[in-house]
């Protein structure tokens, strides 16, 4: 295949060759939050079931960004899926997208797309921050100012919570039928932390008949999804060129467990089941082998490879030691997961170190672990070392891992070039000013970060295997403390003299 087969050439949107006509499709979905990830992923598995099924057409909502909207409306919203990995280069165009709306321009026309009596089902990829939901009780956090700002002009919402409500409300008033509102994103108990804030505020709206209406007509179903996909690499950008179709998204191939939904629905639901979902009374054993499996592994490649002085995921997991090492990670990782009938973590584990190899796919490490701190730390690495310490299951590449993460906030990599680690908080709390001044004990950003539980830093194997780990990259850089950890070799580096002899078992 050519390398510009992805250039599909654009002659007339309403001929492209979908699978479906276009001009028959009805708007069933709306989906908040048009991201790369969203395209990929939920825009796709639709646009795959439009051939047996037009009333699922999605209508987007874009709560300020008009990028989206102002680069698809010319090709009339389809757009192109690049899939790719070895032996795979596939470009499809996808057509279930057929509108968007930006809420900040238009506040009302939002609320009526979502109000639509026709739209059965709502889907959204907003990204965590989007839920504004306090971590410790799972609740709205009535402190945050665009909540406050939010709360103070209803009748123009400016969050994606304040929106639903208004929309929910309107949904009430004209007696639309019941709906139900799906999270995509990746957050443990999605749902439920959506359902949470959406009562939340509706209670403080309005304590008539709002919150009864929701409880009594909306639903919220859990769901694990995933598919990698970066941000399209500069050579599939074609946006100069009028002649084909612009915006591509660039991922691997759809994975076994794509989307994983609780079995929780208030209305009739498009077949997601028919284009690779599953459906289960329970997603938490998913979230936690997806969480833990590929995000864990994500972030301690990113750290790893970051401090060994990479840039795309590619270049470091082709590094030997870097392999070997993340194959140890996932194995690690996968042995704290409860063991069911129903999932086979094997099969997922493959799966996970196969599309990290994937060559034909430039992600940057720097994605991987960006917001580390705030947002990837507590459940891709502590989660898992906490079990497989309590179950005596192996913890020490996952310590590893954590001891990486810990020389990664000093953003200085192992050739001494400085790097932007893409962590406010840990830039802000002065996790970053510890790091860089810190010597061969890591018990400071231990204490200071406020992330680790207490349980975890009263354990003493939680504590010498990430002071053991810490000191070996330390003293002989994360590419031969690697190799200590992996078995390959125990040949001293260069800059270990007698006084600093090799920090081995403890
Ligand atoms: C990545 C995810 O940025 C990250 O933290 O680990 O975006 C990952 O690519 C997706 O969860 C894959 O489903």
């Amino acid at each position: 295949m050519s390398e510009q087969s992805y250039r599909v050439p654009f002659t007339d949107a309403a001929t492209a060759n979908l699978g479906y006509d276009r001009s028959q499709l009805q708007a069933g979905i709306v989906h908040i939050g048009p991201s790369h990830f969203a395209r990929s992923h939920l825009l796709k598995m639709v646009h795959d079931l439009l051939p047996d099924d037009p009333r699922w057409g999605v209508k987007a909502i874009s709560l300020r960004n008009h990028g989206i909207k102002k680069a698809l409306e010319p090709q009339d919203y389809i757009f192109p899926l690049i899939e790719r990995a070895e032996g795979v280069d596939k470009t499809n165009l996808v057509g279930s997208l057929i509108d968007v709306t930006v809420a900040m321009e238009d506040p009302q026309e939002a609320v009526d797309v979502l109000a639509d009596p026709d739209i059965k089902l709502v889907t959204m990829t907003v990204t965590e921050a989007g839920y504004y939901y306090d971590k410790t009780t799972g609740n709205l956090d009535f402190s945050n100012e665009d909540i406050k700002k939010c709360l103070s002009n209803m009748d123009e919402p400016s969050t994606v919570v304040g929106l639903l409500v208004a929309s929910l409300e309107k949904r009430m008033k004209t007696g639309a039928p019941p709906l139900t509102i799906m999270s995509c994103d990746n957050m443990d108990a999605n749902g439920s932390v959506l359902r949470n804030v959406v009562l939340a505020y509706a209670d403080k709206k309005d304590s008539r008949g709002l919150g009864k209406y929701i409880r009594d007509n909306i639903t919220f179903p859990t769901t694990m999804v995933d598919r990698i996909t970066p941000s399209t690499p500069e050579e599939f950008q074609n946006v100069a060129d009028e002649t084909v179709f612009n915006w591509p998204v660039v991922t691997t191939p759809m994975p076994e467990y794509a989307l994983v939904i609780e079995n929780n629905f208030a209305a009739d639901m498009p077949d997601l089941v028919s284009v690779g979902a599953t459906i289960v009374d329970d997603v938490t054993p998913y979230k936690n082998m997806k969480v833990r499996l590929l995000n864990g592994a994500h972030m301690a490649l990113g750290c790893v490879g970051r401090v060994a002085g990479y840039d795309t995921v590619i270049d470091a997991i082709n590094d030997p030691k870097i392999e070997k090492f993340v194959a140890g990670f996932i194995e690690e990782a996968k042995n704290t997961l409860v063991p069911l009938d129903t999932i086979d973590y094997d099969l997922y584990a493959d799966d996970v170190l196969n599309r990290l190899k994937n060559p034909k796919i430039t992600d940057r490490l720097w994605r991987l672990v960006r917001n580390g701190t705030e947002a990837k730390l507590d459940k891709r690495l502590l989660g898992s070392l906490s079990d497989s310490i309590a179950n005596k299951t192996g913890h020490d590449h996952i310590a590893f891992a954590t001891a990486a993460w810990m020389h990664h906030l000093a953003g200085v990599d192992n050739n001494g070039q400085d790097f932007d680690i893409q962590d406010p908080y840990a830039i802000d709390s002065g996790l970053q000013q510890l790091a860089r001044a810190m010597g061969e004990d890591p018990s400071a950003i231990i204490g200071a970060s406020n992330k680790f539980p207490a349980a975890l830093q009263g354990n003493d194997v939680f504590k010498d295997a990430v002071q053991k780990h810490y000191k070996n990259i330390k003293r002989h850089g994360v590419l031969q403390a690697a190799s200590l950890l992996n078995g390959l070799q125990g040949v001293p580096s260069p800059h270990a003299g007698p006084d600093s002899p090799d920090v081995i078992n403890g």
